[in-house]
């Protein structure tokens, strides 16, 4: 599998702070603010390994090793961590626990088991739309006579629904910029897990040597600027926020202009939970969107939704609606352990065509994963065939 990002290490240029700090009288008020040191800071002083690497490459007289070392990096991820993730997707009462059962206690394909097909797909939150294109091919393998037994549909299925996750027309990879950081949005209604996976996307961040400024731009709830500095303490990294109730755009304007002072790689804001249908809300995203762009013209370089895959078809219309109003570039999907029923990724990538990034199956900081087809069907079905 690829990388979860790449980027060229270019030198980096120095941000342009004073024609920031110029742009801020035009569109947005002072705000008092602060940065939080994490706890458990990591060592500011020290080379980062990304610029580790550029002076390595400038010293060096044998050839630049780097283009090598990268698969080796990327070696297959441990076994353990693909198990838990079956674990977590593969839960009774899913789409494919429901196929098993189906389809191992039938020796023949007929119309009775198709309708049972068919229900089963319907109530699996893959849409009404995504539920009958995926019955159509298997009833069009069943005319055609190129199915035998029942098991056989079930990989009919299994390539349709893996067809449907690859439908996105861009690369799942995030992209940094060859300078300056790379800007992270993160929006969403509320309670779907944005702080959250804010968090664990630091943490990825970190562990892969990247610095990191998260920028609380949540500031209707005191308690929601905490919990991301408890996140921000837990990863090591900073947490630019302002005071509870202040103006979100201010804050954020503040918090990228800190970040590109302070050269970090990757700056990730929070937003608070809104609803796609207010339009007060929606127009207080825009100004922020444009806010961003004020300090570093090419950023936010990812506006990520983030979904809540428990809430089935809702999901896709809160896509639409925050894609018309901010454009979405990715996707996280939390919730994908528990209750979920996985039918809502395969209907949300065929729906949307926007990547996703990231997949929540826990609370926990690793319980993150980055998305790729291959692996969530195989964890989705692998399971449940070899006890078949
Ligand atoms: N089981 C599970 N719980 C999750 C996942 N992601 C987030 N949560 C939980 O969902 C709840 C809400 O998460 P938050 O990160 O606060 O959500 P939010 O979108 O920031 O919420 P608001 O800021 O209030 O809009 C918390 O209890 C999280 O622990 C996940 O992948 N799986
Ligand atoms: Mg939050």
């Amino acid at each position: 599998m690829l990388g979860w990002f790449k980027k060229k290490f270019a030198k980096k240029e120095e941000p342009q702070i004073e024609e920031a700090v110029a742009l801020q009288e035009e569109e947005t008020a002072p705000v008092e603010s602060t940065v939080t040191e994490p706890v458990a800071l990591a060592t500011k002083e020290e080379p980062k390994p990304t610029q580790k690497k550029e002076q390595e490459a400038k010293t060096e007289t044998e050839p630049e090793p780097e283009q090598e070392q990268e698969p080796e990096q990327e070696q297959k991820k441990p076994r353990s961590m693909f198990k838990r993730l079956q674990e977590r997707l593969t839960t009774r009462g899913t789409l494919i626990h429901r196929l098993d059962t189906l389809f191992l206690g039938k020796k023949t394909i007929d119309h009775e088991l198709l309708d049972e097909l068919e229900d089963i797909l319907i109530t699996a939150d893959l849409g009404v739309a995504t539920a009958m294109e995926l019955l159509n091919s298997a009833r069009d393998s069943v005319k055609r006579n190129e199915l035998s037994d029942p098991m056989a549909l079930k990989g009919v299925i299994r390539d349709k629904l893996l067809a449907f996750l690859q439908e996105s027309d861009q690369p799942a990879e995030l992209v940094l910029p060859e300078s300056g950081p790379f800007v992270i949005m993160v929006v969403g209604v509320n309670g779907v897990g944005k702080t959250t996976s804010i968090g664990k996307i630091a943490a990825k961040f970190v562990n892969d040597g990247q610095s990191v400024l998260l920028v609380a731009g949540d500031t209707f709830r005191a308690a929601a600027i905490d919990q991301l500095k408890i996140w921000g303490d837990r990863v090591g990294v900073d947490v630019f926020s302002g005071k509870p109730q202040s103006d979100p755009s201010s804050v954020i304007f503040d918090g990228v202009a800190k970040g590109l002072a302070q050269n970090v790689d990757v700056i990730i804001i929070d937003t608070a939970g809104r609803l796609h249908t207010s339009a007060n809300l929606m127009e207080e995203l825009k100004k922020i969107k444009r806010v961003i762009g004020k300090n570093l013209a090419t950023a936010p370089h990812e506006v990520m939704l983030v979904l809540d895959s428990t809430t089935g078809q809702n999901a896709v219309s809160q896509a639409k609606l925050f894609n018309e109003a901010v454009g979405i570039t990715g996707l996280t999907l939390t919730k994908l352990d528990g209750t979920a029923k996985g039918g809502i990724v395969a209907n949300i990538c065929r729906e949307l065509k926007i990547p996703v990034r990231f997949i929540g199956i826990g609370e926990q900081v690793d319980d993150l994963r980055d998305f790729d087809p291959n692996e969530f069907i195989e964890a989705l079905f692998q399971k449940t065939e070899t006890r078949g």
